[in-house]
């Protein structure tokens, strides 16, 4: 260890540390735009200098030195940080107003830490360099899932670092050289025509608003306010254990009555739970998992994949096409809540399901994409009609641009399924700006797609998807109950979880091999593996694409709390210890669905509605 004194007060720290290290150590709060909790430092932006030794440095960039020392704030350090804040904001739009992270801006609020004036603007974004190279605009809305908005970056690197080095995705990077330097998708052009997978990892981590969601929320408002159609809204398992964040509330409250109620004062007509069609998702790819394990004619491939997260579909049907057929033809449960709503419920309740529109509140950027996929409509039917389209950023076109998307739906024949997908942070903002408050009294959700089961809020952790189905199986072929229903071996923030279960088959017993994958770089790992014939052999690999899972889905708050995923997965394993029922195959509402109208697990009719198709 080294020593290090700062502002006067004596911290060790382990060797190799920087002095940002120390200075974190010590307590004391520095400014950074770059760095992010946890993670390797791009060291570009150069705010969090400090005096060492007499010397103005950068903290983050700086080795920790036995016997330095170190001052954080100094008149001299200060004019340092405004000066480079000065030359930022000289390069900045002045519409922070009306700027959808108003008042959420790490880079506005330095700017009036540090009362920054404004200055003359520098043009180094310049639309004239823009028309010269031409293959790149200001602002890229060519995505269904994220947008990029090159006028508001501040070049801090952090999505780059992140695409690249946590989600191993490489579709952003650096362009051009000095003024010049900028952001941008590969080979410096749309995000549409990338392999971006549209995990929104990289605006989680933005500290401005350049990168964001594809915004819906206007549109959602309008809908609201205009009142011609019937408005549906789900909530995801996540969004109840993040939205408090949002509201001011501490990281790991568990919100879903305030959540229920605050969407019934926003307007919303009923509210139903995506949790019910998680427990839907488990009856579904159980029963085929059960089935290809049986194997014989029809049967697909073991290991049989998930096929609830947008962004693994996407990987693997962008680069690693020929493991199409291991994935499950289940939809996700958003999808098969919007179907139901719009193909069952609506015709019950006397309307036409384009009378009817579906919104859904999501932990998930990619959720955005996923509802706009052609084979997601009304009268789509199934895994045999239609034709998928070619991979998640091909879903682009038409839909990028608020208030396209219902239309859109409307020509193509058949309206989606799914008509707008809100993040858990455009949930917040609807609710700031209707002045609604996070502390409203709870609220149950509405029949008959209010009901999930412990098992179906796992579904926002990593490892969930898993324990869930393993709760089901396990009572379903041995007709027990689980002795202990927690599946401790897939729970926690490792990247590829092992663990297996014994069930009986065909009068003999079958150990069914699990991997959980936590992570999409992991799951590149494991497909490499499989391509190259190495590695060990699975009967069932589950995969969500964000560290953690959906709890910390490109959607969800952002946050500088580093323990952030362990809060918010410790609330959601709460919420399924104290709920009534805990395995998917006892939601009532689930049963009663089968018995009116799908009759069983993977039926003809199940297929047409709860089941789909991929693109190779
Ligand atoms: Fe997820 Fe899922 S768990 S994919 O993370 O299967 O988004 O929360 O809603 O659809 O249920 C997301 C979360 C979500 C689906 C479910
Ligand atoms: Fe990379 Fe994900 Fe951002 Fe796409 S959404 S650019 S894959 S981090
Ligand atoms: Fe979306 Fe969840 Fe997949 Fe992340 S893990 S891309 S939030 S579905």
């Amino acid at each position: 260890a080294v020593s290090v004194t700062v502002n006067g007060r004596r911290v060790s720290v382990p060797r190799g540390s920087t002095i940002l290290d120390a200075v974190e150590a010590a307590k004391i709060q520095i400014p950074t735009l770059c760095k992010l909790p946890g993670r390797y430092t791009p060291g570009t932006c150069r705010v969090c200098m400090v005096d060492v030794n007499g010397v103005h440095k950068a903290a983050c960039c700086t080795p920790a030195v036995e016997g330095s020392f170190v001052t954080t704030d100094t008149p001299a350090v200060r004019e340092y940080v405004r000066g480079l804040l000065g030359l930022l904001r000289a390069n900045h739009p002045e519409d922070c107003m009306t700027c959808d992270v108003n008042g959420r801006c790490e880079f506005q609020t330095l700017i009036t830490r540090y009362q920054v004036p404004m200055l003359p603007k520098v043009k180094a974004n310049s639309p004239d360099y823009r028309e010269q190279s031409s293959h790149f605009a200001a602002h890229d809305v060519t995505s269904p899932a994220i947008s990029l908005d090159r006028d508001k970056c501040i070049k801090c690197g952090r999505c780059v670092e992140t695409c690249q080095d946590v989600q191993k995705m490489n579709v952003l990077g650096w362009f051009a050289r000095g003024r010049e330097r900028h952001i941008g998708f590969m080979l410096d052009s749309d995000a549409a025509v990338s392999a971006c997978i549209s995990c929104g990892q990289c605006v989680s981590v933005c500290p401005v608003g350049a990168l964001s969601e594809s915004t819906h929320w206007r549109s959602v408002l309008e809908l609201l306010e205009t009142k011609h159609k019937v408005v549906v809204v789900q909530t995801a398992p996540a969004v109840r254990v993040a939205l408090g964040e949002e509201l001011g509330l501490p990281p790991g409250t568990v919100a879903t009555g305030q959540l229920v109620a605050a969407l019934k004062a926003l307007g919303f007509d009923h509210v139903f739970d995506t949790d019910f069609s998680a427990d839907l998702t488990i009856m579904e790819e159980g029963t085929e998992l059960l089935g290809r394990i049986k194997g014989g004619a029809g049967a697909g491939p073991l290991p049989l994949f998930t096929s609830c997260c947008p962004g693994w579909v996407n990987l693997l049907e962008q680069e690693y096409p020929e493991f199409i057929p291991h994935l499950s033809s289940c939809k996700s449960p958003q999808q098969m809540l919007g179907a139901i709503v719009k193909e069952i419920w609506a015709p019950r309740a006397g309307l036409k399901p384009e009378d009817v529109a579906v919104v859904s509140v999501m932990p998930c950027t990619a959720k955005k994409g996923e509802a706009a996929r052609p084979e997601m409509r009304v009268g789509a039917g199934g895994p045999h009609g239609g034709a998928p389209h070619g991979g998640g950023a091909a879903a682009a076109e038409g839909v990028a641009e608020e208030g396209a998307a219902g239309e859109e739906g409307a020509e193509e024949g058949g309206s989606r399924h799914v008509d707008y997908v809100l993040t858990t942070r455009e949930l917040g903002r609807m609710m700031r700006l209707k002045g609604i408050p996070g502390t409203l009294p709870p609220q149950p959700y509405d029949s008959p797609m209010g009901v999930g089961t412990g098992a179906a809020v796992l579904f926002g952790n990593s490892g969930g998807v898993t324990e869930a189905a393993v709760r089901t199986l396990y009572e379903l072929t041995t007709g027990k109950p689980m002795p202990h229903l927690e599946f401790e071996a897939v729970r926690g923030l490792q990247g590829i979880k092992e663990a297996s279960v014994v069930l009986p088959s065909d009068g003999g017993e079958r150990e069914v091999r699990i991997a959980v994958v936590n992570g999409i770089a992991n799951a590149r790992k494991l497909l490499d593996a499989m391509r190259k014939g190495t590695g060990p052999k699975f009967d069932f690999v589950e995969v969500m694409t964000c560290i953690g899972g959906c709890i910390g889905g490109g959607g969800q708050p952002k946050s500088r709390d580093a323990d952030i995923l362990s809060k918010r997965m410790q609330a959601v394993y709460d919420i399924d210890a104290s709920a009534p029922l805990r395995a998917s195959h006892n939601n009532p509402e689930v049963t009663e669905l089968y018995k009116t109208a799908l009759g069983q697990p993977n039926s003809a009719r199940a297929h047409e509605l709860l089941h789909t198709r991929y693109a190779a």
